[in-house]
């Protein structure tokens, strides 16, 4: 008797319910039905038993938003194992390093992420078979591989017998410390963020059509484009390509979703865009997190589309958004208030609790679906999982009216696009040009107010700084996403007495 599954629970529960025929996913060539899923979904659950993944085992996947990854990650669920999908934007040598870490025997893969999967297997020698969904075998050498259709005609299999605590899915976050960490999500949690952010906060239902710029891959992503829509037998709208303005606004256009997902920089680029006013017509409500929304992009985007965007705010500790303003309620600038089910406090840096209103602190939150730690990181973890209370490391205000606003991070970690970026890793590239000699990076907001990752670079001695130049090498060398995206040259930078880089002054030097 399985005692809760989370796949079960998202997929075969409205077969069981005389559902089956309903909408559950709509892809560029093909729709799938829940009755249809459901079989997908046992049937790679049975073609990872075939290659000898066990229950509780890790199935790391690098793939392209779309029917096979959503099949593989339900399909490891319903198998017992724990996904972990992670970022296409990634290196090999980056993909290689989370891949070793997760220790995971199976890696699957899209076509187009050959190349980073080889290089990532050779840094991770517990790897025994890769899962491609295209014939791309004759170039690896020491794994076995499959083509795709070996999982997706598989035999079908039962459910593994999992419990609400067992372990479900696993997200790689760079979160405050820049080292790649799995933070360990119970299937419950999966459960409790549809109950909780999706049910009441979104108030989803089965006519509902989801759409989200944020892939799979991320905690954000997932909730929106699988756990959200298929809690409520609702359909899911997937776009395997890099997200465009005119890419999105045309599939919004053609599926008509109700429900929009997008990022502060998405949202800035559509209002950039030359797209009609009817475009997102559809949509009942559009959703943002990753970073805070600026008031200016709220207001122009309602008064432009006639949509109001809701603000919250999660984590992938967290899995979803525990934080968030309310449909009709939206008070712009802020991230409104807590979720039913979750408590928030702002805490001073001894852990103290601060009641008064107006003065800064750190955020924490309380609620059910927590992870359960990071994956053999023990210090981290009792760092940011204290008890039943989750250190978000985010610098928070609460307002007179009862809400919350973000003042940025706690420490120096930064965020470009709605992802973690680790200031270290880009200085410590920018570092490896000949003409650095040294560098700092932090967030300076653009001109709609979205932070961006820019570098202060001194030039080496008889160097100049030639900025595209630099972002170019770091596009080479890192995930596009973490460039900078300007560079400015300074004859020094400012330091403490004991040499450490007085990062406030820099942040306040690049925004003028
Ligand atoms: O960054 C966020 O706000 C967020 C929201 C939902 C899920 C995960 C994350 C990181």
């Amino acid at each position: 008797m399985v005692d809760f599954n989370a796949a079960d629970y998202l997929v075969d529960r409205h077969v069981r319910d005389g559902n089956g025929a309903r909408t559950a996913v709509v892809t560029v060539s093909r729709t799938l039905s829940y009755a249809e899923l459901s079989e997908a979904v046992h049937r790679v659950a049975g073609g990872l038993a075939d290659i000898g993944v066990r229950p509780e085992e890790r199935v790391m996947l690098c793939m392209v938003d779309g029917v096979e990854m959503l099949t593989g990650i339900l399909g490891a669920m319903c198998a017992g194992a724990v996904p972990v999908p992670v970022s296409t934007m990634v290196t090999g040598p980056e993909l290689g390093r989370v891949l070793a870490d997760s220790r995971a025997r199976v890696l699957c893969v899209s076509g187009e992420f050959t190349a980073a999967a080889k290089e990532a297997v050779e840094l991770a020698p517990e790897v025994t078979d890769v899962v491609l969904d295209r014939a791309h075998a004759a170039q690896f050498s020491r794994v076995s591989t499959h083509d795709w259709t070996r999982l997706s005609t598989a035999d079908a299999r039962e459910t593994y017998d999992t419990w609400a605590d067992s372990p479900a899915l696993w997200l790689y976050t760079s979160g405050t410390t820049g080292q790649p960490k799995g933070a360990m999500h119970r299937h419950a949690s999966i459960r409790a963020v549809c109950e909780t952010y999706g049910r009441q906060v979104l108030g989803i239902g089965p006519d509902d059509k989801c759409f989200s710029v944020a892939k799979l891959f991320f905690a954000y992503g997932i909730g929106n484009s699988a756990f959200f829509p298929l809690s409520a037998g609702a359909s899911a709208v997937f776009e395997p390509g890099r997200p465009t303005p005119q890419l999105v606004a045309d599939r919004v256009r053609a599926e008509r979703p109700t429900l929009f997902f997008g990022v502060p920089t998405f949202y800035s680029a559509l209002l950039a865009a030359d797209l009609p006013p009817d475009t997102f017509s559809s949509v009942r409500q559009a959703v943002s997190a990753g970073e805070p929304l600026p008031a200016v992009i709220y207001e122009r985007f309602r008064d432009r589309f006639g949509v109001e965007i809701l603000d919250g705010i999660g984590s992938t500790e967290a899995l979803h958004i525990f934080l968030s303003n309310r449909p009709g309620e939206v008070v712009p600038g802020t991230t409104g208030v807590a979720v039913p089910g979750y408590d928030v406090e702002i805490r001073d840096p001894l852990g103290t609790l601060i009641e008064t209103t107006g003065q800064p602190g750190e955020l924490y939150v309380r609620g059910p679906s927590t992870a359960f730690g990071y994956w053999s990181r023990y210090e981290t973890s009792k760092q940011v999982f204290q008890g039943e209370w989750l250190r978000t490391g985010d610098s928070y205000v609460r307002n007179p009216d009862g809400t919350y606003t973000c003042l940025g991070r706690f420490n120096d970690m930064l965020k470009a696009g709605g992802i973690w970026v680790s200031p270290a890793e880009v200085e410590q590239r920018l570092l490896q040009h000949p003409d650095v000699a040294e560098v700092a990076v932090v967030a300076a907001p653009d001109s709609d107010g979205i932070e961006k990752p820019v570098a202060c670079v001194v030039p080496a001695a008889g160097r100049t700084v030639d900025p595209e130049a630099l972002i170019d090498f770091c596009r080479e060398g890192l995930a596009t996403f973490k460039r900078p995206r300007a560079v400015v040259a300074v004859d020094e930078l400012p330091k403490t007495a004991t040499g450490k880089i007085r990062r406030n002054v820099i942040r306040e030097l690049v925004r003028d």
